[in-house]
């Protein structure tokens, strides 16, 4: 069952800044706002993805009960906020999985953008001290049947020093983007309040998205529909890497230390395509 829904106070202000003709309790389905599809009762639960990475986050519980889209079609961001466990820091970020939704308006081979932030400072809020840390650009969506994950290699990887957040955000190029479609997959099962969405009254997102760049942009929680994004990411902790024929990595200027984290991270992945 397809739905859409109007946004009360702020969506009216956003309305009134458009200048659109129509009163907003009246809107059509151009006006910014999302729109959604009950996942039918017959559709199985998703299995979980194969990770092959020490550490693995994940906000849902392997199920998604919605999906949502935007009632304008085209573009925009859906993120997940994820606070890595101190303990696991810095590390190297291997790849990100998705969960799309079936019947939904996607397509395989659809060309979705992955794009991961580190947010430092701490105050839970993804629209503050976002920075841009690598992007998997025009990556072609893998699975659409609702159950099955796609997997997004980082190219090289991402290191990440932290403290904080990371944000791993998913932009839908041209998946899902006819009006009524609903590419961003939703477990309801309890929210974690850290799944964020952005819709622009252009119906595109910049390229590198700038958070926050939108004219909605909340929690879906606060748009109506509390949940978790099906976005999960995975890598490794730089301790559980042997960095025994690395030098010494200590007073290193940030030239020097990255191409140093670089050759750690390419290491490890030639160990990890061996199999050892
Ligand atoms: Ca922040």
């Amino acid at each position: 069952m397809n739905k859409k829904i109007l946004l009360s106070s702020p969506l009216m202000a956003i309305c009134l800044s458009l200048s659109l003709n129509w009163g907003c309790t009246n809107a059509a389905a151009s006006s910014v706002s999302i729109t959604s599809q009950e996942k039918t009762a017959l559709s199985p639960s998703a299995a979980a993805p194969v990770i092959d990475a020490p550490t693995a986050w994940a906000l849902d519980d392997g199920t998604y009960e919605q999906s949502i889209g935007s009632a304008l079609g085209g573009e925009f961001i859906w993120l997940n906020r994820f606070t890595p466990d101190p303990n696991d820091l810095p590390m190297f970020l291997e790849q990100v999985q998705v969960l799309f939704p079936s019947g939904a308006g996607v397509d395989v081979g659809d060309l979705v953008d992955i794009h991961i932030y580190e947010d430092t400072d701490g105050d839970a809020d993804p629209a503050t001290g976002a920075r841009l840390v690598q992007s998997i650009m025009s990556a072609p969506v893998q699975a659409v049947d609702g159950v099955t994950w796609s997997y997004f290699d980082i190219p090289g990887w991402a290191f990440l020093g932290g403290p904080g957040d990371v944000l791993i955000a998913v932009v839908n190029r041209t998946a899902g983007t006819n009006i009524g479609d609903s590419p961003a997959a939703l477990d309801q099962g309890v929210s974690q309040g850290r799944s964020w969405i952005g819709i622009n009254a252009s119906a595109t997102i910049a390229n590198p998205p700038v958070l926050p760049s939108s004219t909605i942009w909340n929690t879906i929680d606060a748009l109506g529909y509390s949940g978790n994004w099906l976005i999960r990411a995975s890598g490794s902790p730089l301790s559980s890497i042997d960095t025994s024929s690395v030098p010494a990595m200590t007073g290193l200027g940030g030239a020097a230390l990255t191409i140093i984290m670089g050759a750690i991270g390419a290491a490890v992945r030639r160990k990890r395509l061996k199999g050892e």
